[in-house]
């Protein structure tokens, strides 16, 4: 099988290469014929890969130099199903030796004044915006994002270097008065040690950013392991890393170690990394947190979200409709900060139903489908699907929803929507996986389930979202809090009472409460993370480098006496 990329308002699918002479004629911007064997490294169009040290064998170990001896992995291009290039793994060995040298790395680096350790972090920022396009084009086609969603993942890398740069100048501590004569209290925050990162395929460049920016900045030094299937982008990304430390000729403070299952566990099991940083889903971060809690190690947990956007009565209706576009389909549903249930008053329920459908349709106007010839020799049947120019692959720049990221997608997409239907739910949109080379599905609105639906309860990591319609501003904050996860929420209103019950104690339940804008795409400055199932943990603004310290409170007595607090007497005078 070969599929056209590119080409603009159509998509042809061929299950038989004979059928070429009849695709010729439905496709007006096709490229050469493709076979599945080939890797896209090969091909010129996507020399851009070159650019940033990917080849078409890569070592997935960097702890100072490159290496791997691990399988032997392929990464695909989930918008057509081809092979982009070879990574081979680490071992468990290696994931030892690079904690071994991770630690060693610290103790160097820990020594360096704060501000110049920021110093460093802003010549990464530097080098990853010099390679933000192509980079941000790698994160796109491996992740299957779009090009503008590729490029603002790596903008945020950027975002969260300039931040740590200033931080590295002005975080500090307190002094804090004493009881006793002549002494003070002082606070102070040390580095960890080692840090360990585990983060998902959805965001394989901006998490660990976020994590090693600040961690760096903190003095501690850094071991990644990237998602399996997002494995280039971890290289890509730490090579960019690689040349400012070579540059600055540091030790290796960060390193990268690839991995299945097993090199994972050895990263959360090791008493040598004193923080595990984990991204991904609630069941694993379940285990990764009482794994590091057995050894008292630090855990920060970034896990799954179900994301409630509240239409209040009187909200902005045009904004309702451009933030649930976004929240719901944008990076086809697979961000942890996605909309997946939309929560609307009941006077505006119909009409929020009836005008997300026609936003959808803007996006989806197919399907002109389907051709169906049967070749009589060969007994072989074609596809032709035509498309609008938004749903279609990542890289084409009409497009708005990519694929999704792999077959598991598709089969939680296709899970969710039997089992929703089965409850009695009513499929407003889409509904149904389209048949491609890639891992496309159709962006999905579902009505009239009940608000507690065991799916509607469960996040699924595809372009569905629940329009559950609801009585009151009390309901609706109600059924945003029912739910497990407690990530992101968001409210439209122009009721002031309504927006402060929103932000309130009694309010969303989550970590990120917005009022008039989308659960997703939060910005650098902020903490970023959730509560409950989402496992509490805090990244990027705000005072989240505290989750990379240990604090010391210090008593510092100049008074010449020893006196103890509390009045308390204690010599044998
Ligand atoms: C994630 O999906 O794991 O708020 C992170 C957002 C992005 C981060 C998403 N800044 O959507």
């Amino acid at each position: 099988m070969s599929v056209f990329r590119h080409i603009g308002k159509s998509i042809l699918l061929k299950h038989n290469q004979s059928a070429l002479t009849l695709q010729a004629s439905f496709i007006h911007k096709s490229h050469s014929v493709k076979s599945k064997n080939d890797y896209l490294i090969d091909t010129p169009e996507y020399d851009f890969l070159k650019d940033i040290g990917i080849e078409r064998e890569n070592f997935g170990v960097y702890n100072g130099s490159w290496q791997g001896s691990g399988e032997v992995i392929t990464s695909i291009d989930p918008g057509t199903g081809r092979k982009i290039a070879n990574i081979r793994m680490g071992s468990v060995q290696e994931m030892d030796e690079a904690i071994q040298i991770g630690v060693k790395a610290y103790e160097q680096w820990s020594q360096v004044p704060a501000p110049v350790r920021g110093d460093v972090i802003r010549q990464i920022g530097e080098e990853m915006r010099k390679y933000k396009e192509p980079l941000g084009k790698l994160v796109s086609l491996e992740v299957g994002k779009i090009h503008s969603e590729g490029q603002g993942e790596v903008q945020e890398f950027i975002d969260i270097c300039d931040y740590a740069a200033g931080l590295s100048r002005i975080y500090s501590g307190q002094v804090i008065n004493s009881e006793r004569p002549e002494h003070i209290i002082l606070e102070a925050w040390r580095p960890l040690g080692l840090v360990g990162v585990i983060s998902a395929y959805n965001f394989p460049n901006a998490v660990f950013g976020w994590n090693a920016a600040i961690a760096l900045t903190t003095g501690n030094s850094v071991l990644w392991k990237g998602a399996p299937t997002t494995s280039l982008v971890s290289v890509a990304t730490m090579k960019v890393l690689a040349e400012v430390l070579n540059r600055n000729k540091l030790p290796p403070i960060a390193t990268l170690c690839q991995g299945g299952a097993n090199v994972g566990q050895q990263l959360v099991s090791d008493a040598r990394v004193k923080l595990v940083s984990f991204t991904g889903s609630c069941a694993t971060g379940r285990n990764v947190g009482v794994e590091v809690q057995k050894r008292f190690g630090k855990v920060i947990l970034e896990l799954g979200g179900n994301n409630a956007l509240i239409v209040d009565q009187d909200a902005n209706f045009q904004m309702v409709l451009e933030a649930a576009l976004f929240g719901c389909i944008g990076t086809s549903g697979q961000r942890c900060t996605t909309t997946r249930r939309i929560i609307v008053h009941e006077k505006l329920y119909d009409r929020l139903v009836k005008e997300l459908v026609a936003k959808y349709k803007q996006v989806y106007n197919s399907l002109f489908l389907i051709f169906s010839l049967v070749m009589n020799q060969l007994n072989s049947v074609y596809f032709i699907l035509q498309v609008l120019p938004k749903v279609g692959h990542q890289l084409d720049p009409n497009t708005l929803v990519g694929p999704v990221h792999s077959q598991q997608n598709i089969e939680h997409y296709k899970a969710a929507i039997a089992e929703a239907v089965k409850l009695g739910g009513k499929i407003a949109f889409g509904g149904k996986v389209i048949q491609s080379d890639g891992f496309y599905t159709e962006p999905t609105i579902i009505t009239d389930l009940p608000h507690d639906s065991p799916v509607v309860h469960r996040e699924t990591f595809a372009p569905i979202v629940y329009v559950l319609k609801a009585k009151s501003i009390e309901q609706t904050i109600a059924w945003n809090n029912e739910v497990d996860q407690g990530l992101s929420s968001a409210i439209f209103t122009e009721n002031i009472s309504n927006a402060f019950k929103w932000i309130g104690p009694q309010g969303s339940d989550c970590g990120i409460v917005n009022i008039n804008t989308t659960t997703n795409g939060a910005e650098i400055g902020g903490a970023f993370g959730g509560e409950k199932h989402t496992g509490g943990g805090r990244e990027s603004g705000s005072d989240a480098w505290k989750q990379y310290c240990k604090r010391s409170t210090i008593t510092l007595n100049h008074s010449g006496k020893l006196a103890c607090a509390q009045g308390v007497v204690f010599n044998v005078e």
